[in-house]
């Protein structure tokens, strides 16, 4: 019995280690919200080396985080929330300005100054495992904060 839950708790231990080791969160960034803004989008690419898929559920930090996508319908581009996002084996998802997006609540001058000038966001996977990245925080693509809509 004893070396039965030993067993089983290595097992879920290899498996959480193998789950995790196999995705890579890269080119994390958010965009510093707009003067007197406090919604904001961030975007990184995920990008998973295994052999399986794997399933994002959610990312979570020191601000609100939903993931969100967007659709063009009737000619409008309209932002929904995303459940999960499914990342093929040997393949890379990409959250970038226009898609697919992480959207931040509540994000203030606290959030975005200082040396770090980063946040560092939590992702979740089905498997229960997480991963944390720094999302470091940039001016939008112009390289000047200005008014527009999201993302
Ligand atoms: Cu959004």
């Amino acid at each position: 019995m004893r070396t039965g839950l030993a067993l089983l708790a290595a097992l879920a231990f290899a498996h959480s280690w193998a789950e995790t080791s196999q995705v890579v969160i890269e080119n994390a960034w958010i965009r510093a919200p707009v003067a007197g803004q406090t919604v904001t989008a961030g975007y990184c690419d995920i990008r998973n080396d295994g052999d399986e898929p794997v399933t994002i559920v959610g990312f979570t930090g020191p601000v609100r985080v939903e993931m969100h996508e967007t659709r063009t319908e009737d000619g409008m581009a309209r932002m929904r929330p995303l459940r999960q996002l499914r990342v093929a084996a040997k393949s890379t998802a990409s959250l970038a300005p226009g898609g697919r997006h992480l959207m931040l609540f509540g994000v203030d001058a606290e959030h975005t100054a200082g040396e770090a000038n980063a946040l560092t966001l939590r992702m979740r996977l089905a498997s229960g495992d997480e991963l944390s990245a720094q999302f470091r925080v940039r001016a939008g693509a112009g390289g000047q904060a200005k008014p527009r809509k999201e993302p």
